[in-house]
Order: C-alpha cells, then structure tokens, then sequence
C-alpha cells in the first residue's frame, strides 16, 4: 500500500500533492472563468448575465449566499461542457490514483465542479454521499484543487475514520457541536494538490467569506463491482466509454506527447464512443447512483 491507499482506508480521506501541473491548473482556471461567466444569472432563469442561452442551464446549481440571496456553488457535468476538462480527466497520475485504490476495474460515478465566490461562497452542510448504506464500497471522489484552499476559503472539512460507521445521524452531532464538527479537520490544500475522499466520510465545507476563489474540480468513481448488482451493464458500459473517450481526446490534443497514457482496463467492455451522437449520449449518461 502506498501512503495515498494508505491514509484512504484508515481515514476515509488522502491529500496528494503536486498532482496535476500548473499548466493544466492554469488552463483549468481559464475555463473555469468561462463557465461562471457563462452561468444563468440565477436558478430560474436560461440566459447568461449578457443575455445569451444557457446549454443545459440545469448543470448549473446555486447555494445560499452571505443576505440569503442564491450564489452559484456547483457546475455538474463537466465532461460533457468542456474539451478541457476531458483532457484533465484522463491525466493518467490522476486515474493512477483511482487504480491503486480500486483496483483496475473501476468506472466513473459522477463529476461536478464545486464553486466558492470570493466574500459569497456557499457552505456545504455535513453529510455522508448517497443513500446506498448497504453497500461495502460507495465510490469516492478525487477533488483537484485550482487555488489554495484554506479554513480562510471554506476548505474542505472530514470527519476521519467515520466512513467505517455505516449511516451516521449526521443531523444530530451538528444538532450537539455545529456546523465544526468536533471531531472534524479541516483539509487545507495547494493548487494541483488533490484530495480524494470516501463517499462514506463525514464532510462538509464552511461559507467562504475571504476575498479569495475556490474551486474544486470533483471526479467521482466506483468499483466495477460494487455496482454491477445494482446498475445495469449498458448504463455502466456508457459511463465507462467516458473514460477511453477522454484518454483518446487527451492524446489527440497533442499536448501530451511525452506522457504515456493511462491503459485502461475496462476499454474493451467500454470501446471509445465515435460518433457524435454516441458521444453526446456517453457524455451526458446520468450519473451511477448509490
Ligand atoms: O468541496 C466542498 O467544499 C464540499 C463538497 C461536497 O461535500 C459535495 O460535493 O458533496
């Protein structure tokens, strides 16, 4: 076991540093610009602050601000909104974690791009991810940080070791102690460090009220079988292409030519998507839900 694998299983929670360049950070940021700009001025409404139509207006949600009036806090479905974030997916440092946790056999649970305003920035309540108690594995979720994040920006706090406690009455300890957990750390990164963390762990953020951005970009993941039993084999088949399609993409931009790409174990039960309508439909899969 590596330090990573490691530090999951006994705390629900792994902080790698330096994973992902700071070009790939710097690109991500860019886009990530345009994709605020680019939102729906508010929940109701499809058009942008210039007026232009919003694709998929629901990818974008919206949290409560500092005066109780909604900010924007997530953007969901990034593979299918931008080429970038598709190139950043395959990064095989960043799947290579997911391996060594998983094993070879692992397929995409769900992506989405936690946002927090500058002075505005929502906080997310504790709580453990999904419903599916049932279950041993429940999928994780790698977290690429695009600044500094620290308690200053509303970083991200976990409750270690709590992913072994099945389904926990998270309402009644925030009930007892608030929202700082007592038995909570705060989860304080770089940008291009990553942050991977159980879906089981107790976790939550706090309202970013500091002049600075945080973003973080959210990959989530499965094992193979710990959801074969209750997904059925197209839907996985379709989440799973969105990885082969990414690693094509990442090697096609010609940005990455000294790399060696990720060798993905799935990609015969998951071939590339090739037409545009197979592509659409891979990329907009609804997510593998637990
Ligand atoms: O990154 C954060 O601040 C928390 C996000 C979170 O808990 C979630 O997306 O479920």
């Amino acid at each position: 076991m590596n330090g990573a694998e490691r530090a999951f299983a006994e705390h629900g929670f792994a902080v790698v540093r330096n994973v992902v360049s700071r070009d790939e950070v710097s690109v991500m940021r860019e886009e990530i610009e345009k994709m605020i700009a680019g939102a729906p001025v508010d929940r109701s409404t499809s058009t942008d602050r210039d007026g232009n139509p919003v694709d998929h207006p629901q990818d974008f949600s919206y949290g409560q601000g500092r005066n109780g009036s909604p900010v924007l806090n997530r953007i969901s479905n990034q593979l299918a909104r931008s080429c970038v974030m598709r190139e950043v997916y395959a990064n095989p440092k960043l799947l290579s974690l997911v391996e060594d946790i998983y094993g070879p056999e692992f397929v995409p649970f769900a992506e989405s791009i936690v946002i927090k305003m500058p002075e505005n920035g929502s906080s997310f309540a504790n709580h453990q991810d999904g419903q599916r108690f049932d279950l041993q594995d429940r999928g994780l979720n790698v977290g690429i940080y695009l600044q500094p994040s620290t308690e200053q920006n509303g970083c991200l706090r976990v409750v270690p070791g709590s992913q072994r406690n099945g389904k926990v009455d998270v309402d009644a300890i925030v009930a007892r102690d608030g929202s700082i957990l007592s038995d909570s750390l705060p989860v304080e990164a770089e940008a291009g460090d990553v942050v991977i963390h159980d879906r089981s762990v107790i976790h939550g953020s706090l309202p970013n009220e500091s002049p600075d951005l945080r973003v973080t970009v959210y990959f989530g993941f499965h094992r193979l079988d710990s959801i074969e039993a209750i997904h059925d084999d197209g839907h996985i088949r379709r989440r799973a292409q969105a990885i082969g399609l990414c690693i094509h993409e990442r090697q096609a931009s010609g940005r990455y030519e000294t790399e060696t790409s990720f060798d993905y174990a799935l990609s015969k039960l998951a071939p590339v998507p090739e037409t545009d309508d197979e592509i659409e439909t891979v990329l907009r899969t609804p997510a593998l839900k637990v």
